[in-house]
């Protein structure tokens, strides 16, 4: 059977997950050769086993908001794979959240956590919440009653959610209490907690450090660094702010931001108190960067995407399929060097295409942005030994792991020109390792 006949059966069996699709597609493309080449592989029919989720919850999430109307969102949680460790991805609250965006993030997953090489497996979860415009008080209830389903499925050895789009330190907190009301049991059940109560400093961090240190090795490959180099960052969130300070910090120029209204052009730079206020715009529920265009007086450009920006280096932060193949055409004119992913997904298959064709280094995010789940990874263990590193040991740890897996990627991906193709080299690596633990464990 040919790679195309084998995407064509799984397509046929997920109707309708359109990006569920394209991330199996991806995937399939580059490990079908190592695949195809071991017969213990074939005989445990070990890829359409990884490809199927070994569970998937869905259930009604019912709440009363503050006109005292009584809202339905829909909540999921995908165990994807437990070959490794314990299922373990974020869970993402945005009004966009549906069965394919869920699978297609909990399959990236167990990749993306096997590269870290710490025992976690993969899955993700989520609601079709939209928190825009709602009150505190809102997002708590809505947090409580959301957790009142989850649950039954988590545990701190069994499912460890996070954070993603539209969760973060407050939603986990809100959750977290909620949870050990329930069980009566305080357990790093999930990661991403403050840091008064069992939350690993340099976690909210971690994610765009991590990218940040990934691209810094990227171009180390070709003796260059982010010193003087002008970067395209878009998102405004948790990532995209871990990314503008370590770039800023390694002596780039972060010089966009965007927003799903938009993306604002700051020549000069983003400076410490502009990367301090984009925490503000996050936590204020409202989805627009056009204020900070107005608050620091810069370029807002309405509706359009920051890569038309000349940059050296391009680092997507926002959302999945934010960078399409006329994108990555405006890239490559402009001379960008390197593209690596702090959102998973963020490159469209085309525009990735475009991207290596052309020599830009590119990362795919499940290598770029394993650092926020690494360093969830670390919570764990701090939270299972019940002590605390200092931010230095954390941010050490992140930036070894981040290194390994570039050297990971190297291993599997270097051609024999020497280019370094990093989405077959992650796929490569990631699959070995879930597919050598599924074939110890058995048929299960
Ligand atoms: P946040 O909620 O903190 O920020 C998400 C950002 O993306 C916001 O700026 C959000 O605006 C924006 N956004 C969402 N949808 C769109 C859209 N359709 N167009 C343009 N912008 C959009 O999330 P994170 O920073 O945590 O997540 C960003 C990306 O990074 C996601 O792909 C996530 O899966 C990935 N990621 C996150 C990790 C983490 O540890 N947090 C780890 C690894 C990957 P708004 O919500 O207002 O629409
Ligand atoms: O996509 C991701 O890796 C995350 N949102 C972080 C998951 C985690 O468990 O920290």
């Amino acid at each position: 059977m040919s790679y195309k006949d084998f995407i064509n059966q799984i397509a046929a069996r997920n109707p309708g997950q359109p990006e569920f699709m394209q991330a199996v597609e991806e995937v399939v493309e580059t490990v079908w050769d190592v695949y195809e080449a071991n017969p213990r592989f074939k005989k445990a029919n070990i890829l359409a086993r990884v490809i199927e989720p070994e569970a998937v919850h869905t259930f009604r999430v019912a709440w009363v908001n503050d006109k005292g109307e009584v809202e339905v969102n829909r909540g999921y949680r995908i165990q994807y794979n437990s070959a490794i460790g314990p299922y373990k991805g974020g869970l993402r609250f945005h009004p966009s959240v549906n069965l394919s965006i869920l699978k297609f993030l909990g399959f990236e997953q167990i990749f993306k956590n096997a590269l870290t090489t710490l025992p976690m497996g993969g899955g993700k979860g989520g609601a079709d919440f939209d928190a825009r415009g709602r009150s505190d008080n809102e997002i708590m209830r809505f947090c409580q009653a959301f957790m009142t389903e989850l649950y039954r499925y988590i545990g701190p050895d069994t499912d460890v959610p996070a954070g993603d789009i539209g969760v973060g330190g407050r939603e986990i907190g809100y959750m977290f209490g909620q949870y050990k009301k329930i069980t009566r049991e305080f357990s790093g059940v999930l990661t991403g907690k403050g840091l008064g109560w069992g939350g690993s400093l340099m976690r909210p961090e971690a994610t765009g450090f991590g990218c940040t240190y990934f691209a810094q090795a990227m171009l180390g490959t070709r003796g260059d660094s982010f010193k003087g180099k002008t970067v395209a960052v878009s998102g405004f969130g948790n990532v995209a702010w871990g990314a503008a300070i370590k770039v800023t910090e390694l002596g780039g120029k972060v010089v966009t931001l965007s927003g799903p209204d938009g993306y604002i052009h700051d020549a000069a730079g983003l400076n410490a108190e502009k990367i301090e206020y984009m925490l503000e715009m996050r936590a204020s529920n409202n989805d627009r960067v056009e204020d900070f265009a107005k608050k620091f007086g810069v370029p807002f450009f309405a509706g359009k995407r920051p890569w038309e920006v000349k940059v050296d280096v391009a680092l997507p932060c926002a959302t999945q399929n934010e960078l399409g193949a006329d994108d990555a055409r405006t890239l490559v004119k402009n001379g960008c060097i390197c593209v690596a992913e702090g959102a998973n997904m963020p490159s469209t298959l085309e525009a990735t295409k475009i991207l290596q064709e052309n020599g830009v280094l590119f990362a795919p995010g499940k290598a770029s942005n394993a650092g926020g789940v690494a360093t969830s990874g670390l919570e764990m263990s701090q939270n299972s030994m019940r002590l605390r590193w200092t931010a230095e040991e954390v941010d050490q740890k992140l930036q070894h792991i981040m290194n390994e897996i570039h050297s990971a990627c190297v291993q599997y991906g270097k051609g024999p020109d020497g280019k370094i193709n990093y989405v077959k080299g992650a796929n490569i690596a990631g699959f070995l390792r879930v597919a050598n633990a599924m074939l110890d464990q058995g048929v299960v």
